[in-house]
């Protein structure tokens, strides 16, 4: 509504004989001052008095509307005056193109209405103060001069008017769907929508029309059509914004900008593409949205196998892909003369099966070629960017000559011994080799599925231990050479039968394998596999009987039998079994029904027993509250409530509840306890101890500098002491990280976040790698962001970088750095720097964790002790980086990475100390290569 004027200036026309109206100012019911127009000539016959508005431009409006305020007393209230008195007036306009100033004609006028009240007043109202106001609102219109006169008529009525309003409705300027639609006055006729194209918004463009239709009223009705942002723009709040460097848009449409792909960046604003790093190319159809991708490293494993009239030659993939998957081979041959320099290209003359160009598998058959001949094969890879790149392409080269005599046979295989699912084979060693032997290749399969896949394995040795087998299966093996000139034919098949596995096998349950082992030879003797339903690997069993159980169950199980002095290993199969008397944990996925994992390690909590207070923060799935839980006969307790939000689907329910299958597992001061789990009612909830100081990064960022070294310390060793725990239980966390480590009121530190597909999906950190999962990238090891080799030794890994996290009080690891700027500069060498005041040992600790080998890094139990030394010992922490840092340099006085443990203290801790001198005599002097020691 846009208003044209408000109070008026109005002039009256006075005749002789008449009274007029008078401007009287009145206080109303509250005593506030109203002005008004009055006219009461109510006891004399043929009245006729004007009052006239001053001149009103129309403005935009075609038809305008008067809002009259006024009073009327009523005729019957004032004695003597029938006849005479009347209780109306009129109300008059005449349009004109400019002002008359107080010239006033009212033949020119145009009467709208008479005016009647709908209430009128008495003496008696009077007396009591009661104003009774009318509102009346006239339509005028339509107007087509440029503005107009109102006029009022009184022809004897007793009138005071208080107010008038003269405004006309418009449709306002509005933004609907990325477009703005300007101010529109609607058509006089009441029936008619004004149809209004928008105009889109700066940075957007049209997807349909953008329309919307203005009604009589003023309102817009029926929006119609929209426009979207352009590339390079994302909408936010109605308007589209550029996108920021680092992210890109590359198409338009109702899409947010994105982060750029691995690989590729973009420094400026409003980016449609990001562009590819150095050595990182795109191929001419990769969308946008892709990774930038390399060209291929060379094929690994160059070898060829000759007969009399074929050439095979055979390569595996080669290590580094680029990130595609349009991966084929080029085979190039050249044909070189006793002088080595004078060679020719040989494509031409020899025949390729299936070609020499553009091959998808890594082999290729070699035909046609001649009997006394060199020739040299180059296998280059090729992905689609190959052609971008201007470095030379990698290749693996191989000679061949045809003049030699394949490698000898080997002999009949043999059986050493077998059990359910493995076997030991040996065999002769060929008497006469022309070239040395580089390996066996053992060769098997199921007899039944012969023609469909095998398998193979290598060995250096003429025996070989084959494992994973069926229990009750026949299997075909048989064993061929391989030297410098290729494989020879394969032995004589062997065929065998495994045994039957044990009879409790059935799903969900734990494989426990066990070895007997000789000690004076150390050889493995024996071998035999015990299985147990799920529940027996959760309990704890007490070691002593857990051994004599497994030695008799092995003596039983297993075809050959055991020695007197038999030893049991512990070796991981489906599960890892590390020692024996800790409970194992049971990955919940593994179960074939979600919901027996969670009625099998959670408690199911009634409702009515928690009490819910305040939301404390957003979980992935819902809100997080804070609470409390009453259990009858205990103290009620303070509890965290995470919630799953309505509208879920099955696979959310389950991933929510996960979590609880995992957590309620566990048993241990430094791991988020569970309470238990709603799932038979609404909304589901997961119910876990309450932490008082929340998350331990914005922890120590609000409490920056407030503890000791020692406090400090005391929370790392918390930490360990939990990842001890889970990495005892087999569990591997993965998202280790500050963020998800969780502090109570007494500054005790405990793991938490089990979720593992948040992992993947949810964590904030969490980046995509080239190889398409989600890795928080500047927590995880290196071999977990490149191949997705998660362990517990990754696990170590982030333990230094929360170590690093704590020492900095919650400063941000690598800062601001880009997350493919740390994976390189971590491939390069570089590690964090010590915090500031951060003790020598801790810093050497983190290093220590930091190993690019995995192996090389320290177990959790390793950097328990180490931590209890350190607190045990506080002059340890004094020296700080800074200072060792500020002392003159000494040279060959290097700082070593503490030691942790010895192979001898470590052999006590498992109570094997009597083959010390075994493991010194056989050259495993450190941890190290204990932990590359392989079965064979
Ligand atoms: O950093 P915070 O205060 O600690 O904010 C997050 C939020 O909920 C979303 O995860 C807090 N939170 C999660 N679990 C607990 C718990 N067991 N006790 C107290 N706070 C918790 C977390």
């Amino acid at each position: 509504m846009v208003l044209l004027a408000l109070s008026l200036t109005l002039i009256q026309r006075r005749t002789s004989e008449q009274l007029n109206w008078d401007a009287i100012t009145e206080m109303d019911e509250h005593n506030r001052p109203i002005h008004t127009f009055q006219v009461c000539n109510v006891m004399e016959p043929n009245q006729n008095n004007w009052l006239r508005s001053n001149w009103i431009s129309r403005q935009a409006a075609q038809k305008v509307y008067v809002e009259l305020r006024f009073t009327l007393r009523d005729c019957n209230s004032i004695p003597w005056v029938s006849g005479t008195c009347k209780e109306t007036f009129n109300l008059f306009y005449h349009e004109t193109d400019e002002a008359h100033g107080v010239k006033f004609r009212p033949a020119q006028y145009t009467k709208i209405d008479t005016i009647a009240a709908d209430e009128s007043f008495t003496q008696m109202d009077l007396g009591d103060r009661i104003l009774k106001l009318n509102t009346e609102v006239r339509e005028v219109g339509p107007i087509n001069r440029k503005g107009f006169y109102l006029a009022f008529q009184d022809i004897g009525a007793c009138i005071a008017l208080v107010s008038v309003r003269v405004y006309y409705k418009k449709c306002p300027f509005t933004l609907r769907n990325l477009a703005s639609f300007p101010d529109t006055v609607p058509r006089v006729d009441s029936s008619s929508l004004v149809e209004v194209r928008g105009a889109c918004v700066d940075h957007a463009e049209e997807r349909d029309t953008p329309k919307l239709f203005c009604g009589a009223d003023g309102d817009w009705l029926v929006p119609l059509g929209r426009c979207v942002c352009s590339v390079g723009y994302e909408e936010i709040d109605g308007s589209c914004v550029a996108c920021r460097p680092g992210f890109y848009k590359a198409y338009a449409g109702n899409i947010k900008c994105s982060k750029c792909p691995p690989h590729s960046f973009s420094y400026g604003e409003a980016s449609a593409i990001c562009r590819c790093e150095k050595g990182f190319f795109r191929a001419e159809k990769d969308p946008p949205t892709m990774a930038c991708t390399r060209p291929p490293s060379r094929p690994r494993n160059l070898m060829f196998n000759l007969n009399d009239t074929c050439l095979l030659l055979e390569w595996s993939p080669p290590s580094d892909t680029g990130g595609r998957r349009d991966l084929t081979y080029n085979v190039q041959c050249k044909r070189c003369g006793p002088e080595p320099d004078r060679c020719q290209q040989c494509e031409d003359e020899l025949r390729f099966l299936p070609g020499p160009l553009g091959l998808t598998n890594a082999t290729v058959t070699v035909v046609d070629f001649s009997a006394h001949a060199n020739y040299t094969f180059e296998i280059e890879s090729l992905n689609g960017v190959s052609d971008m790149s201007s470095f030379p392409r990698p290749v693996a080269i191989i000679t061949v000559s045809t003049d030699q005599g394949g490698p000898s046979l080997v002999g009949a295989l043999k059986k050493d011994w077998a059990s359910p699912n493995s076997i030991a084979l040996s065999w002769q060693q060929p008497e006469q080799t022309t070239l040395p032997i580089i390996d066996y290749e053992v060769k098997y399969y199921e007899k039944e599925h012969e023609l469909l896949s095998y398998s193979s394995t290598r060995t250096k040795a003429p025996s070989v231990i084959v494992s994973g087998l069926k229990p009750a299966t026949w299997y075909v093996f048989s064993v061929r050479t391989r030297t410098a000139a290729g494989y020879s034919s394969y032995s004589p098949k062997y065929e065998y039968e495994t045994t039957g596995d044990c009879k409790y096998l059935r799903q969900s349950k734990v494989l426990v394998c066990c070895t007997a082992v000789r000690p004076k030879y150390r050889v493995f003797f024996g071998w035999c596999c015990l299985c147990f339903k799920g529940r027996y690997g959760n309990h704890i069993i007490h070691s002593s009987y857990w051994l004599d159980y497994l030695v008799s169950l092995c003596r039983y199980q297993c075809s050959v039998e055991a020695p007197k002095d038999v030893r049991v290993k512990f070796c991981s199969h489906n599960v890892h079994i590390p020692y024996p008397g800790i409970k194992t944990y049971v990955d919940p996925d593994t179960y074939e029904d979600p919901t027996q994992a969670v009625h099998e390690f959670t408690k199911e909590i009634d409702p009515s027993r928690i009490r819910i207070e305040r939301v404390i923060g957003a979980g992935e799935f819902g809100e997080v509250c804070s609470g409390r839980l009453r259990t009858p006969g205990k103290k009620e307790i303070a509890v965290a409530i995470k919630t799953l939000k309505g509208g879920y689907v099955e696979r959310q329910r389950w991933d929510f509840l996960r979590e609880a299958s995992i957590m309620g597992q566990f048993d241990h001061p430094n791991i988020i306890r569970l309470e238990g789990v709603v799932t038979k009612s609404r909304p589901v909830m997961i119910v876990v101890e309450y932490m008082e100081n929340g998350s331990l990064d914005s922890f120590l960022r609000q409490h920056d500098g407030h503890f000791t070294v020692i406090q400090l310390v005391g929370m790392l060793r918390g930490i360990a002491s939990g990842m001890k725990y889970l990495s005892d239980m087999g569990y591997v966390h993965r998202d280790l990280a500050a963020r998800n480590i969780l502090v109570n009121s007494n500054l005790v530190c405990k793991v938490s976040d089990f979720g593992l597909s948040r992992v993947l999906e949810d964590d904030p950190e969490a980046a995509y790698t080239t190889t398409g999962g989600k890795i928080p990238i500047r927590w995880t090891a290196p071999e977990a962001i490149s191949y997705r080799k998660f362990s517990s030794a990754s696990d170590a890994w982030s333990y230094g970088i929360v170590m690093w996290e704590v020492m900095s009080y919650g400063e941000r690891p690598y800062w601001e750095m880009s997350n493919q700027d740390v994976i390189l500069s971590i491939e390069e060498g570089y590690r964090l720097p010590a915090p500031m005041g951060c003790p020598v040992a801790l810093h050497q600790l983190m290093l220590h964790c930091w190993q690019k080998e995995r192996n090389h890094r320290p177990k959790f139990t390793d950097i328990v002790s180490f931590l209890d030394k350190l607190i045990r010992n506080p002059s340890s922490l004094l020296p700080l980086v800074e200072d060792i840092q500020s002392l003159p340099e000494s040279p060959g006085e290097e700082m070593d990475y503490p030691m942790f443990i010895s192979v001898g203290d470590w052999l006590d801790s498992i109570k094997m100390s009597q083959y010390k001198s075994n493991f010194m005599a056989a050259g495993y002097n450190t941890l190290d290569s204990v932990a590359r020691m392989s079965i064979e």
